[in-house]
């Protein structure tokens, strides 16, 4: 029987992949329904509340705007903190993660992966730019971490935070592979984050996707 909480995507991780990695991590289910191409979300697409995705379902109603669905789900299941502080140092990295890395979706995958968008004159230093972002907020993730220190960034168990960074860093991995040996902490995060039982076993089974 299908989960009664549900997110409606494209099939690629992007906006909805926190949430789905959310649910994995509590191990409660989450109906992860794909639209198969461009034809069938012309479709569906007028009968979205903002004509976009994701959209995420539950018995409670529906909501939109992908951040809101994964905090949602981490309050529902008690994985952003245990302490205001904590709750917030988790919304404090969730933001800096999204509104940094999520300037690759739109400005290198268009046409760096999705071949859907000219080329910039001058792809170098589009790249580079955006590179020595990531490697700021990178910078400014770990000192909150280290000022918490903590097993994991926020507190001794993984929380939204960690998931967020790890869905950042292999998002951001796409264009830039060099981002994972970025510096021990980076190495030490990924390897402490992916041999967690629960998302060990998420990324071994979802669907293999460009992005
Ligand atoms: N702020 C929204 C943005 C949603 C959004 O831009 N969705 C894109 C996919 S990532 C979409 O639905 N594009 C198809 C369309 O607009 O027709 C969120 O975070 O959920």
């Amino acid at each position: 029987m299908a989960a009664q909480d549900k997110i409606l995507y494209f099939n690629i991780r992007a906006r909805a992949e926190p949430t789905r990695m959310i649910y994995a991590l509590a191990g409660e289910q989450l109906t992860d329904e794909r639209v198969a191409d461009m034809k069938e979300w012309s479709k569906i697409k007028k009968d979205q509340p903002l004509g976009q995705l994701p959209v995420f379902t539950c018995k409670e109603g529906t909501l939109v705007m992908s951040n809101t669905i994964a905090r949602y789900a981490a309050k529902k299941f008690g994985l952003m903190g245990k302490t205001l502080w904590e709750e917030t140092l988790n919304d404090l990295i969730v933001e800096c993660c999204a509104e940094t890395f999520g300037v690759i979706g739109k400005k290198i995958f268009p046409w760096k992966v999705f071949k859907v968008a000219p080329t910039p004159e001058n792809p170098e230093k589009v790249l580079e730019d955006i590179y020595q972002e990531l490697v700021k907020t990178l910078a400014y993730v770990q000192s909150v971490a280290e000022a918490q220190g903590t097993k994991h960034l926020v507190c001794d168990e993984v929380t939204l935070a960690d998931v967020w960074l790890l869905f950042s860093l292999q998002h951001a991995e796409v264009a830039f592979p060099q981002i994972m040996s970025l510096n021990p902490w980076v190495e030490e995060f990924m390897s402490r984050i992916t041999s967690d039982e629960r998302i060990k076993d998420y990324l071994s089974k979802r669907p293999k996707t460009v992005v």
